[in-house]
């Protein structure tokens, strides 16, 4: 176990943080603790609690879930003192070792629902950040608002003082605020959304509406709503891999995390009452976001589906062996130089080319381990997220259209969940419901163009698009992924 004590006496090699965990006041309230939090925004406010005057900036995790896996980590995290270690590994195997002490407290929601409420209406707390995955806005994919018909939505509204959902519980944080006569928060989305602040406002105001519209008011004009764009590859850790990254450092970790070197988060500069200072370290303060955005969501993450879907048809585990797949990597190398880069605007500082080769190296890195069905869970947000406005161009410009084609149709037949391996492999989809389930598995290749997956570029002319989806989801079939790659 790693706790306070141990921290005065750690292993060679291992970086303890470098302030007094003692000093440090929480700041901001995060909701979702996973892996990537931890190796992301953690790892970036662990690196300001070392500056002078930022102790004030510590950070309280909450989690919302309950059932046994929520309550282990909760006990992990409680017996450890909230601290983990985090290992940063380069493609070259090369790595980094240190105790992050950023998150000072955990909390269990529906265990302690009054501590959260109290620590969102408490004005030392100045941000609630968050990382509730592309999906967990709720935003209904058809009429593009927040889905008020949800049934959790629907039991917070009816109890707005006693929440379960995050729309619940900041809204009544921040309605006692206004009653107290407190400044609102920063509403800080760290998912890998395009726009991720202002699907965040779409969220948050459209629940307060619901529940108040005079509330929603106060909100809209006190709370800000920053865009980011973020980045770091955080794979899920298993038990295997647990063991390994404390052989090699030596801690007794119950919670070890394991990230690329690599990472990058860029914000609009838009808080509501202070911030870390991030400026300090590395992180890219900016007025508008949206081409940090674009660059990563249609290069990075587009291609990561790309590879997932592919590979899982193939029967590879994980992204290195997609990417290491000469046919892979020239999929994914055609599809950036062809149909991505020449409608992209490089961001300020940003080269497209070279981020390419980054992003290609950085799948490459085999310490990651980074699962084709981690990176492939969840295809309905990720396609709408990740390849919309890439088809929405090409359908528009009436440019080649095979290799969205040929992503559709993997991603159609890896709902199947059945590999060229003769294995098979259970697809997540989170939101899936009964009804997408039978679309999906439907033996008719036409019914699957109704998956919400898919709606972006319905309204633009998709005739030649849909029937070759349909020719290539055959050809895998009959002949498999190599016979159907456009390269
Ligand atoms: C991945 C991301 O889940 C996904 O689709 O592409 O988790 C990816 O690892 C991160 O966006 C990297 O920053």
């Amino acid at each position: 176990m790693i706790t306070r004590e141990t921290l005065q006496n750690l292993p060679e090699g291992v970086a303890a943080p470098s302030y007094d965990l003692k000093d440090i006041k929480p700041g901001i309230l995060h909701f979702g603790v996973g892996n990537f939090f931890r190796a992301h925004e953690a790892y970036y406010v662990e690196k300001a609690l070392g500056l002078p005057g930022q102790h004030q900036w510590g950070i309280v995790g909450v989690g919302l879930t309950s059932g046994e896996r929520s309550k282990k980590k909760a006990d992990d995290f409680t017996s450890q003192n909230c601290l983990f270690s985090l290992t940063e590994t380069a493609p070259s195997g090369e790595s980094k070792r240190s105790v992050i002490g950023a998150l000072r407290d955990y909390i269990l929601a529906p265990e302690k629902p009054d501590a959260v409420l109290n620590l969102l209406s408490d004005p030392g707390i100045k941000i609630v950040s968050m990382t509730i995955t592309e999906g967990g806005y709720n935003i209904n994919e058809h009429t593009g608002d927040f889905d008020l018909e949800n049934d959790a939505v629907q039991r917070d509204l009816a109890n707005p003082e006693t929440p379960s959902t995050i729309f619940g519980y900041v809204v009544e944080g921040l309605r006692r605020r206004r009653d107290a006569g407190n400044r609102a928060f920063t509403i800080m989305s760290c998912d890998n959304l395009r726009h991720n602040g202002n699907v965040a406002r779409k969220a948050f105001l459209g629940f307060a509406r619901a529940r108040d519209p005079e509330l929603a008011s106060w909100i809209e004009a006190n709370a800000t709503f920053p865009n980011a764009m973020v980045d770091r590859i955080t794979p899920t850790v298993s038990p295997a891999i647990a063991e390994r990254l404390n052989r090699e450092s030596g801690l007794d970790d119950l919670l070890p995390l394991v990230a690329e070197d690599f990472t990058q988060w860029v914000i609009e500069d838009k808080f509501a009452d202070g911030r870390p200072a991030f400026e300090k370290v590395g992180v890219q303060m900016v007025e508008d976001v949206t081409d940090y955005e674009f660059m990563k969501i249609r290069m990075l993450n587009a291609s990561h589906i790309f590879l997932a879907f592919s590979g899982l048809l193939l029967g590879y585990d994980h992204i290195d062996e997609s990417i290491n797949d000469p046919d892979l990597r020239k999929l994914v190398e055609t599809y950036l130089d062809t149909d991505v880069i020449p409608t992209l605007k490089a961001a300020p500082g940003e080269d497209l080319e070279k981020y390419k080769e980054s992003v290609i190296s950085r799948f490459s890195n085999p310490a990651m381990a980074d699962q084709n069905l981690r990176i492939g869970s969840d295809g309905q947000s990720k396609v709408q997220v990740f390849w919309t406005v890439t088809i929405q161009n090409l359908l528009k410009g009436k440019l080649s259209i095979d290799r969205v084609a040929y992503g559709m149709a993997a991603y159609l037949e890896m709902l199947r969940g059945k590999n060229e391996k003769g294995g098979s492999f259970e697809p997540i989809e989170p939101t899936f419901t009964e009804e997408t389930w039978k679309i999906a598995r439907s033996d008719d290749f036409e019914a699957g163009f109704a998956l919400p997956a898919f709606d972006g570029w319905r309204k633009l002319s998709h005739e030649a698009l849909d029937a070759k989806v349909i020719e290539l989801r055959q050809i895998i079939r009959e002949k498999g992924v190599k016979a159907a790659l456009p390269i």
